[in-house]
Order: C-alpha cells, then sequence, then structure tokens
C-alpha cells in the first residue's frame, strides 16, 4: 500500500500536470501537515510535475499557455512554502547574486534555486532574466557577494556563462566570489572550461555543493 507521504507528492505532481492552481496551495499544506520536509514538498513533488510538463511540450501536447499555467501553479505553491523553508533564526550564510544569463528567458528553474538557496539563510539578490554581463558585474560591486549563481537552459545562451566570467575577471573581482552554474545543458567540464567553480543539473546538488564551501 501506498505511504500518506507518497500519495500526497504524487497528488502534488498531478496538481502540476493539471494545471490545478485552485488545488496546489492546500495539497502543500496537507503535506506540511504530514511532517514531509519542505524540499522534498518541491523536489519530489511539484518540480517532478514540472519536469513532466517540459516533456508534454516537447511531445507537443502541451503549449505555451499550459507551460506558463504550469510556472504559476509552482510559484503559487512555492510562495506558500517560502516561510516554512525559511529557518530565520540561523546567522546568515552569505550573500549570493543570482540571474539567468542574456538572451534566455527560462526561470522555473532558477526561481526553484533560489527558494532553496533562500532557506538555507542565504541573503539572495536575484537579478531576474536576460542578465548582461555588465549587469552581473555591476551586481557584484554593489552587493559585495561571496556566490554568484547563474541560470542558462539553451545551448545558445551558455555561453554568455562564460562572458560574465571574463567580465567579472577583467573588473578584478573574479577572485572575491565562487561561481556556480545550473541548468539543464551544463556539465562539470563546462564549469572548468569557461573558469567556474562548479555547475550543478538540479537545484538540491547546487545547494549541495555551496553549503560545502562554507
Ligand atoms: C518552460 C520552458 C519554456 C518557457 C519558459 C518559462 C519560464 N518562465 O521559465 C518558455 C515557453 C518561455 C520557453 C521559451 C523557449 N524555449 Co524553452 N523550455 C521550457 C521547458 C519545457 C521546461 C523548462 C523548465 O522550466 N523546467 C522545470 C525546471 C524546474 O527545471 P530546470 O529549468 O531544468 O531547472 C532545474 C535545473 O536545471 C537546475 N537549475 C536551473 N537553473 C539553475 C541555476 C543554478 C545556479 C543551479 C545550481 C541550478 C539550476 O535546478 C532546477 C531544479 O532542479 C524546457 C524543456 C525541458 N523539459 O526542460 C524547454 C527548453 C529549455 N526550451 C527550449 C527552447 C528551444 C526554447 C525557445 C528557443 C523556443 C522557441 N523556439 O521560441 C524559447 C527561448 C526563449 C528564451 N529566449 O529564453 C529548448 C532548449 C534546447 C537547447 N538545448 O537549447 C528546451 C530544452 C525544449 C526543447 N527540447 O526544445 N521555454
Amino acid at each position: 500500500m501506498m505511504s500518506g507521504n507518497k500519495m500526497i507528492l504524487n497528488k502534488l505532481r498531478e496538481a502540476i500536470v493539471e494545471l490545478d492552481i485552485d488545488s496546489i496551495v492546500g495539497l502543500c499544506e496537507s503535506a506540511i501537515d504530514l511532517g514531509i520536509p519542505p524540499y522534498d514538498i518541491v523536489i519530489n513533488g511539484m518540480a517532478k510535475g514540472m519536469e513532466i510538463v517540459g516533456q508534454k511540450y516537447e511531445d507537443g501536447e502541451y503549449y505555451l499557455a499550459e507551460l506558463i499555467m504550469a510556472g504559476e501553479t509552482m510559484k503559487e505553491g512555492m510562495t506558500f512554502l517560502e516561510p516554512h523553508l525559511a529557518e530565520s533564526d540561523m546567522e546568515k550564510a552569505g550573500t549570493c547574486i543570482v540571474g539567468t544569463v542574456k538572451g534566455d528567458l527560462h526561470d522555473i528553474g532558477k526561481n526553484v534555486f533560489v527558494s532553496l538557496l533562500r532557506a538555507q539563510n542565504y541573503e539572495v539578490i536575484d537579478l531576474g532574466v536576460d542578465i548582461s554581463p555588465e549587469q552581473f558585474v555591476e551586481a557584484v560591486k554593489e552587493h559585495k557577494p561571496n556566490l554568484v549563481a547563474m541560470s542558462a537552459l539553451l545551448t545558445t545562451t551558455m555561453v554568455e556563462m562564460e562572458n560574465v566570467v571574463t567580465h567579472l575577471k577583467e573588473a578584478g573581482l573574479r577572485e572575491d566570489v565562487k561561481i556556480i552554474i545550473g541548468g539543464a545543458p551544463l556539465s562539470q567540464k563546462y564549469a572548468s572550461d569557461i573558469g567556474a567553480d562548479a555547475a550543478a543539473s538540479d537545484a538540491v546538488e547546487g545547494i549541495r555543493i555551496i553549503n560545502s564551501w562554507r
């Protein structure tokens, strides 16, 4: 027989796939009441649903409208979960600048990463999407972070990550920060090729790497 935890995670996954924005908060609430860690609710519940939605989009079964709706549904759930993810009595773990690189508008995965990072008590400055190397450099000058995290989901935009590293070097700021890159098309080899410190293929792995630097 399926456990209550597994059942509610399946329901969360289904709610994302069915674009059921009206029931997502209630399901997240039930999962919290069952004592499921907020991390699991995101990664093993809602994000699994997003994977299926992505697959349906690629198969031509879902279109742009469904993708956006699925993203909105996930956002509703994340908004509810954020206070549960936060452990505010902890000391600040560090400061991280986050952005999706120039030319790339994908932000669902980046937003998952941002929520998980905030839950680890990092101060996160989320620059948003389509962020130029100049904007990354400006933000590093202004906020003096110890981490820079970049997201890219397109093979055509991942090259921008190298431009950001180059601009940081030229500004004399490269040694002040650790750089992690994330998103589907990336690899550890690519990270070392462009002079970043690490690559992560999912948000939880990214958090694990960042925590190992503390
Ligand atoms: C949703 C989506 C869109 C949405 C984006 C909405 C939004 N607000 O983000 C819209 C419809 C706008 C879109 C547009 C396009 N898209 Co699109 N899109 C997708 C789709 C279906 C899902 C992506 C997603 O959100 N997944 C769910 C999240 C949770 O997963 P994730 O993004 O992978 O993030 C996880 C990890 O990668 C990681 N992560 C992500 N960022 C970071 C950062 C750090 C620092 C760390 C540590 C981790 C991390 O953590 C996350 C959680 O674990 C993918 C296909 C797929 N199955 O992935 C295509 C896909 C990425 N898109 C693709 C394409 C081609 C496009 C378009 C060019 C389409 C077009 N012809 O117009 C445009 C480009 C627009 C632009 N300039 O960016 C291709 C890319 C192909 C390639 N290799 O280059 C894909 C792979 C689809 C395909 N097979 O063709 N897209």
